[in-house]
């Protein structure tokens, strides 16, 4: 059950395929254009009874025409008088050809938030009900449109922060890792078959396979899974991201090399020590992963009560981020607080960077990456080091076809089965206990790609969309 978002109409059931669903499909706030959209068996009813034309639209025609609410009583728009809200063009995708495989319309209007939630309420006022979060790509998936790895797939790629976020997902839209299981299940399926006929046939004294070729064919797979698996990192680094904080102790140019990093005039930077007093985040795109970058207080005894916060709020983010970026001053001895810093972050995954490289230099450290953020240089290979650090060396690739961490385990937990369906055939285990793991196997492929579901998982993964996609 879900609220109905601030719109007049009735509660409804989450998975009810045969209700005619609306929402504004376009973000909100102001725009050239907005588009409502339309899914269900009414879709095509809805619309006539908002719109002032009289002859049917056709199919994937975009057509023009005026858009009205109906009057309180819901009359049909013959009858009522109600008042013409934009003039709006008309497109409607009868089932099958349409993202959801339903019969589904779309009414873009003039992009004003109120006039599209006008539209939105004349569509429930005339039978529909507004579409719950991700329902449209939920119903794509029921429909069969898209297997569950795609619909996940369009959820990505509508979150996509950077462009390598955005190719790898569009890769799993395009089926890529569907295509990678469906070969690996398509064996798995060949084998069970010649297992099961040896089964069926034990009298005959025949073997449909021999355990040496099971054994040698089952380890195949279990390659071709290592070798999905061997990206799986980056790939998760890619689609999940990572906060990365900077430390330091005071004035050694944490927030001049934040704001280097973020390309933008983020925090305030002076040659007051102590100057960064709060927690500053910003978004980056760096070599393609979409970090979180923080900016702290720098680290000393504190001086008032609100440093004495920046600090400790500081401290807290060391301790939640994936990467800590230890900045020291190249051009100063290493200090007292610099060494805690070092000690304290130690067993932390670190990048240690000794700044102002381009003042003379006091020999602060040896073995870290001398950088000038005042100068911007050495940041290339600050930002290789951050991804190498985050990604533990993996490279990041942009073919990269396991990112989702659901993924990830299911295929994992199959890799196992199938490990133990080796040593089971170099045994010479019978085949039944052989058949067993080969099954499991399978079924994770089917839970990965959506062939075997249930409600809860359905739930727990559209509930991220937004509303309208
Ligand atoms: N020569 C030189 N000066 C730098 C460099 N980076 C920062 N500075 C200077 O160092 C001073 C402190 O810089 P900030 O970026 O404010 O240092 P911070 O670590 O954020 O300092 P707090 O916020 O006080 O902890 C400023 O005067 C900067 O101009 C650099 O690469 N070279
Ligand atoms: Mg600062």
């Amino acid at each position: 059950m879900f609220a109905a978002a601030g719109y007049d109409q009735p509660a409804s059931d989450m998975f009810s395929p045969e209700d005619t669903i609306v929402a504004i499909a376009t973000p909100a706030g102001r725009g050239g254009i907005g588009v409502v959209r339309l899914s269900g068996p009414r879709a095509r009813d809805v619309t006539r009874a908002i719109v002032t034309r009289r002859t049917p639209f056709e199919p994937r025609r975009a057509t023009f025409t005026r858009l009205r609410a109906l009057n309180s009583s819901g009359a049909s728009a013959e009858q009522a008088a109600g008042h013409p809200l934009d003039h709006v063009v008309v497109t409607p995708f009868p089932a099958p050809h349409s993202y959801t495989g339903q019969d589904v319309v779309e009414i873009s209007a003039h992009g004003s938030p109120v006039v599209l939630r006008a539209i939105v309420q004349a569509a429930i006022d005339a039978g529909a009900r507004l579409a719950q979060p991700g329902e449209f790509t939920l119903r794509a998936f029921l429909g069969g449109k898209l297997d569950l790895v795609q619909a996940e797939a369009v959820g990505d790629l509508i979150a996509a922060a950077t462009p390598l976020q955005a190719r790898v997902a569009f890769d799993q839209l395009e089926g890529t890792l569907t295509a990678r299981i469906a070969t690996i299940d398509a064996e798995l399926f060949d084998l069970m078959a010649k297992l099961e006929a040896s089964l069926d046939f034990p009298d005959e004294g025949y073997h449909f396979i021999e355990p040496a070729e099971i054994a040698d064919r089952i380890g195949c797979v279990v390659g071709a899974l290592d070798r999905l698996l061997a990206d799986a990192r980056g790939g998760r680094m890619i689609r999940e991201g990572a906060t990365v904080v900077i430390a330091g102790r005071t004035n050694v140019g944490k927030s001049s090399l934040f704001n280097t990093l973020a390309g933008a005039d983020r925090a305030i930077v002076t040659a007051i020590p102590g100057t960064t007093r709060d927690v500053i985040t910003e978004p980056v795109d760096i070599e393609g992963l979409a970090i979180t970058l923080i900016d702290t207080a720098g680290s000393r005894e504190a001086l008032d009560v609100v440093e004495r916060e920046g600090v400790a709020r500081g401290a807290r983010a060391r301790e939640v981020a994936d990467l800590v970026v230890l900045v020291v001053d190249a051009s100063q001895p290493l200090t007292s607080e610099d060494r805690m810093l070092l000690d304290q972050t130690s067993s932390r995954p670190r990048v240690i960077v000794a700044n102002k490289s381009d003042l003379p230099p006091a020999g602060a450290i040896d073995s870290s990456l001398r950088v000038s953020a005042k100068r911007g240089e050495g940041l290339a290979e600050l930002r290789s080091a951050i991804v190498q650090a985050l990604t533990q060396g993996e490279a990041l690739r942009d073919t990269a076809v396991l990112t989702n961490v659901r993924h990830v385990t299911l295929l994992q937990d199959a890799r196992e089965h199938l490990a133990r369906a080796v040593e089971a055939a170099r045994g010479g285990t019978p085949e039944e206990f052989l058949l067993a793991d080969l099954q499991a196997a399978r079924t994770r492929f089917d839970e990965i790609v959506g062939k075997r579901t249930t409600d809860d998982l359905l739930q727990h993964i559209f509930e991220r969309f937004c509303i309208g996609k």
